[in-house]
């Protein structure tokens, strides 16, 4: 399998610890979005990451598309998604909830680099936060310990762990980790992780291409 993207995203990067999780084999394609768009278009037609290469050919996109087909080759088992009940919807909801702030913590971060000082819009920019801020103190509160359902690590973990770690990277103004106790020592728990250790962010890895790359 061939994973595209780099781990400076959040989507990527909760696909790249999942399959380290799974112990499922990859290579990886880090060609960036904004840098190499015209090959991109070509795997997935909206420009974006992330995509999987399955070993028959088949691309997948979308990181929830994505690690549910890694969920099913795992069987349920091993799967990080509980399979049914009141804990795979507490999970599910949690991972909607993360993957929401991701999107707001990205538009932050891309609205900043894109337009710098008085181009900036103040009103997005503090919507969003307001949006980014309003999610994390929803996962705070619904957190165990140590895990998000506490004694089972789970998707919810993976997505919060990768959330917080982007944030941190980008958007580290919205992250005060004094607010937010128990998702910041989830995330510390999650980064001490082989599959999370495997999955950082590379000095390389910039989103947008950095400057020199076009
Ligand atoms: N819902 C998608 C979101 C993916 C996403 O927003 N990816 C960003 C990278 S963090 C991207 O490729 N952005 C480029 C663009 O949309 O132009 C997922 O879960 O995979």
């Amino acid at each position: 399998m061939i994973l595209v993207g780099q781990y400076d995203s959040p989507f990527v990067r909760r696909v790249a610890v999942t399959l380290h999780h799974y112990h499922m084999p990859f290579t990886r394609d880090t060609k960036s979005v904004f840098g190499d768009a015209k090959a991109m278009q070509k795997i997935n037609p909206l420009i974006r990451v992330p995509s999987l290469i399955l070993e028959g050919g088949e691309t997948l996109v979308d990181s929830a598309a994505i690690i549910d087909c890694l969920d099913e080759m795992a069987g349920p088992a091993r799967a990080l998604t509980p399979a049914h009940g009141p804990e795979r919807r507490k999970v599910l909801q949690a991972v909607a909830i993360a993957t929401g702030a991701m999107d707001k913590a990205v538009q932050i971060f891309l609205e900043r680099h894109f337009h710098p000082g008085k181009m900036l819009s103040r009103e997005w920019e503090s919507r969003c936060l307001k949006q980014l801020a309003g999610a994390l103190d929803h996962l705070e509160r619904g957190c165990g310990a140590p895990w998000f359902i506490d004694s089972q690590m789970s998707q919810a973990d993976v997505t919060i762990g990768c959330l917080i770690g982007y944030l941190k990277l980008r958007v580290a103004d919205a992250f005060p980790a004094n607010r937010y106790p128990r998702i910041h020592s989830l995330a510390v728990h999650c980064e001490l992780r082989e599959e999370f250790v495997k999955s950082r962010p590379g000095a390389n890895e910039t989103m947008p291409a950095a400057k020199g790359r076009s």
